[in-house]
């Protein structure tokens, strides 16, 4: 249970997912008060939130966890090769209550807004409950994609039946049976909610706006004596994590598409396809970054579509024609093939798109479906979302989000922290490398850099950090550049901002390796905070 008289803390800690929990543990290790502020009524972040059908994770288990206990990974065995929502949820509950986390952790409350104190240099921070906090440190672990999107179309309202979003799904089972379901979207969410929905479902109508890649994931569960050589071995998978551009044990094989042979190539990709999972997007090192090399990849793809989608309209229709892997590239158990079932139909929303939510179902231009469930796939305002909705507020009033010109002009030193928002830390922020690094390994890369940074300041009797203009200035700039090289930025993606409409477009993930990014931030601390104004 938590103690409500107490009001004033060391440090204050949005969410319980993978970064507050860790970040719990590391403070209170450290000797520092702290307290956790979550919305909903267990850990687990994501994995709290996506319950949806289908939903697990497209990274290797034995890779998506926590490695700063040996005991912890000694003591937790994984069943399969991509852990389920359910295992991963498993898990965090059990760090939680290992590590006693929970007497820490006031859930059910949401943090609305937070504003900086210059006389007293604190954070008072306020919940939706009408109840505030003071702190020293106030620290983010609200994620890069919880804050959901769902598109503002007319009549939703008006809908008889029921609609849910794959980001709140709820506790108890969604009943599908024999029901005329639709499902909006198809990025990672809906492609491993479609296959589990329509073997359910009486009908399965997809509204898909854009074709997606995906390649087969392949799962399967682990021999238990495959999971007791990585305990074995629990130094050199941490090692491999470290040491791997991406953090998951993936490494870029260091050949580009030119130097090999069509025939070559095209026996690389099969192989890379049968095996199944992300070492698809590491057998080229030019993939990202040259369109013809890209267009090799794209190409075998879209073969692969043709030959598994029986129908052949259906199968156009499932072409995509952007980048490969410049949007998130997807996992998937059968999604293509799920367009193959006589329950399901596929309505090219880019050609016919939606007009209105209608009180029986949904109205695109030409033509109106009933439907008694909708499931918006639809995704999330990703990386500055979660953090415009709580209203932030640094030196001399201004917000985060004026100071980031709602998000035309983000600026952070190392996605840790911005300018004029002294000791406002941010796990995994926006120009940090999130996203496209294994979560968990980012993390804890992220929490143990903040927690060192608070000991140090604590210990040296300093009262504040934040960085510099300067620094951030030309951190931004280094993120901007990295990701011009690259084809990200060419495609329309939640990675630019394009999903959201009126959204500015701006590519906020750290482009240029996690490798040589850890090097920077060790260095910065090394130098006693070089980038950062400390008082
Ligand atoms: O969201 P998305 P997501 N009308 O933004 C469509 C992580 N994740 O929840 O492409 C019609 O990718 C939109 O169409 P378009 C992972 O990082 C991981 O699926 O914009 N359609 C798209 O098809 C992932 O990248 C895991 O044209 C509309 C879909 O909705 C991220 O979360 C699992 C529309 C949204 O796709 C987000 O994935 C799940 C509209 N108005 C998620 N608005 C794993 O670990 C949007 N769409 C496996």
């Amino acid at each position: 249970m938590i103690d409500n008289h107490v009001k004033d803390f060391d440090a204050v800690v949005i969410g319980a997912g993978f970064s507050g929990l860790y970040m719990l543990y590391r403070l209170r290790e450290a000797g520092f008060s702290t307290r956790l502020i979550e919305a909903g009524d267990g850990v687990g972040g994501v994995w709290y939130w996506n319950r949806y059908p289908g939903a697990k994770c497209d990274i290797e288990s034995i890779y998506y966890n926590y490695t700063f206990s040996k005991e912890l990974y000694q003591e937790w065995n994984w069943t399969s090769k991509y852990p389920e929502q359910k295992e991963i949820l498993s898990y965090l509950n059990y760090v939680a209550d290992k590590f006693k986390l929970r007497k820490d952790i006031q859930f059910e409350t949401r943090i609305t807004a937070a504003h900086y104190n210059e006389v007293s240099c604190r954070w008072k921070i306020q919940m939706n409950d009408g109840t505030s906090v003071t702190a020293k440190f106030f620290i983010s672990g609200v994620g890069c994609l919880s804050a959901t999107n769902i598109p503002n179309f007319k009549g939703l309202e008006s809908f008889k039946g029921d609609w849910y979003h794959t980001g709140k799904w709820p506790q108890e089972k969604v009943d599908f049976k024999g029901k005329r379901v639709g499902v909006i979207g198809n990025g990672s969410s809906g492609v491993q909610a479609i296959p589990e929905i329509a073997k359910e479902a009486g009908h399965l109508t997809v509204f898909q706006r854009t074709p997606q890649y995906t390649i087969p994931a392949r799962n399967y569960l682990y021999n238990p004596s495959f999971i007791q050589q990585t305990k074995d071995n629990y130094e050199e998978i941490k090692r491999i994590m470290d040491g791997s551009p991406s953090g998951n044990g993936l490494q870029i094989r260091n050949v580009s598409v030119f130097e090999e042979s069509p025939k070559e190539r095209t026996k690389a990709y099969e192989k890379a396809w049968q095996e199944g999972g992300f070492a698809f997007t590491s057998i080229y090192n030019d993939l990202f970054t040259n369109e013809e090399a890209n267009k090799t990849a794209a190409d075998f793809i879209r073969v692969k579509i043709k030959e598994i989608v029986n129908n052949p309209e259906t199968a156009k229709k499932l072409l995509p024609d952007y980048f490969f892997g410049t949007k998130r590239p997807i996992l998937d158990t059968g999604y293509y093939e799920t367009f193959n079932r006589e329950n399901v139909t596929l309505v090219d929303v880019k050609n016919d798109p939606i007009v209105e939510i209608t009180p029986n179902g949904l109205r695109t231009m030409k033509e109106e479906y009933e439907m008694d469930i909708i499931v918006f796939a639809t995704g999330y305002d990703g990386m500055t979302g979660p953090l415009f909705n709580i209203d932030i507020r640094g030196k001399e009033g201004v917000t985060l989000k004026e100071k980031w010109e709602n998000g035309a002009k983000v600026r952070t030193y190392l996605g840790l922290g911005t300018a004029g928002f002294p000791n406002f830390f941010m796990i995994t922020g926006p120009e940090s490398p999130s996203v496209l690094v294994n979560m968990p390994t980012a993390i804890e890369q992220h929490v143990d850099w903040i927690a060192d940074c608070i000991v140090y300041l604590t210990q040296n009797n300093l009262d504040t950090l934040e960085p510099s203009r300067e620094a951030e200035e030309e951190w931004s700039k280094h993120c901007r550049e990295v990701a011009e090289m690259t084809l990200y930025v060419k495609t329309d993606s939640w990675y630019t901002g394009a999903n959201i409409k009126g959204k500015p477009r701006s590519f906020l993930i750290y482009l240029g390796g996690f490798i040589y990014y850890k090097q920077k931030c060790n260095e910065v601390t090394a130098s006693g905070y070089d980038g950062f104004v400390l008082s």
